[in-house]
């Protein structure tokens, strides 16, 4: 299943040709300029295959990654086999590309990368992860311990970390609360500028504004704005976001990358999901 931007550590199997070096770190961060979708899928929230089944229509619409993870309680054989089940997925449709002459075998080397609640929700069948600090948690161990419990796993595992600074924007939803978050307020305007600026200063690549899953507000523009004007940080942003008009509201305000995750979940069918994504992701370009 390795793919072009496999981590070397990683062991290679599978079908699909592994093209160039590039880690998911730089496939995440060399933006050129563009705003790309994430596909959020929460192994908590459907069976494996289902979940599989999703990603693939989901990269079909347009998505360019796929998160796993969301619930704070999902224990690790449940992140693990849908990871499994993605990855097989994919390697399948790569494979199937790879043998017609009209097929694009590299539109399925796509990074399967784990949104982890915590140290219990890892997989070694990840390409990558976000490796968070919570910034405005009040609790330690969203700071660091959490991370300190995972960090052994994910090295043996050889899972690719992505540094991510993650700030709960209001509302917040129960990330906000889970948490113990000082919420960023909609004018905080110098606070989300000193946040942006710390996780700059502490070397963190990517910065995570969250308004929580199925917030009924997405994060301020005016906030991504100003995120936006400290340098070397891919912004993703995510809570709230359903519509193609708010995606482009956050694109128009400088996200990288916005993330979707109830706009899949609450899909009647996966024809519904695909006319969902299509529309976002259009809407980004
Ligand atoms: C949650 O930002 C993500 O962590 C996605 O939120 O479920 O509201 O799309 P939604």
């Amino acid at each position: 299943m390795r793919k072009p931007y496999a981590v070397a550590a990683k062991p290679q199997s599978g079908i699909a040709m592994r093209r160039t070096d590039q880690t998911t770190l730089e496939y995440t961060v060399n933006t050129s300029g563009i705003t790309r979708h994430v596909t959020l899928i929460d192994p908590a929230k459907q069976d494996p295959n289902t979940a599989a089944n999703r990603a693939m229509v989901a990269i079909e619409a347009g998505s360019a990654m796929i998160f796993v993870g969301g619930s704070t309680d999902t224990p690790d054989k449940v992140v693990h086999a849908t990871c499994l089940a993605i990855q097989e997925a994919f390697e399948l449709r790569a494979f199937a590309a790879s043998q017609d002459p009209d097929g694009d075998e590299t539109m399925w080397h796509i990074p399967v990368v784990l949104f982890p609640g915590g140290a219990h929700a890892l997989s070694p069948a990840a390409d990558a992860i976000t490796f968070m600090m919570l910034m405005n948690s009040t609790e330690r161990k969203f700071l660091v311990g959490e991370q300190i419990r995972g960090a052994p796993y994910l090295k043996k595992f050889g899972v690719e970390a992505l540094p991510t600074g993650y700030v709960v924007c209001a509302p917040g939803g129960r990330v906000g609360e889970v948490g113990e978050a000082e919420l960023i307020q909609p004018d905080d305007h110098d606070l989300v500028h000193a946040y942006a600026l710390t996780a700059q200063m502490y070397g963190f690549k990517l910065l995570y504004l969250e308004a929580g899953s199925g917030a009924s507000t997405q994060v301020n523009p005016e906030l991504i704005e100003r995120a936006r004007t400290v340098e070397g940080l891919t912004l993703v942003i995510g809570g709230g976001i359903r519509t193609p008009e708010q995606a482009k509201l956050a694109a128009d305000a400088g996200a990288d990358w916005v993330v979707t995750g109830t706009l899949t979940e609450d899909a009647a069918d996966l024809e519904e999901l695909r006319t969902r994504i299509s529309g976002v992701v259009q809407a980004l370009s």
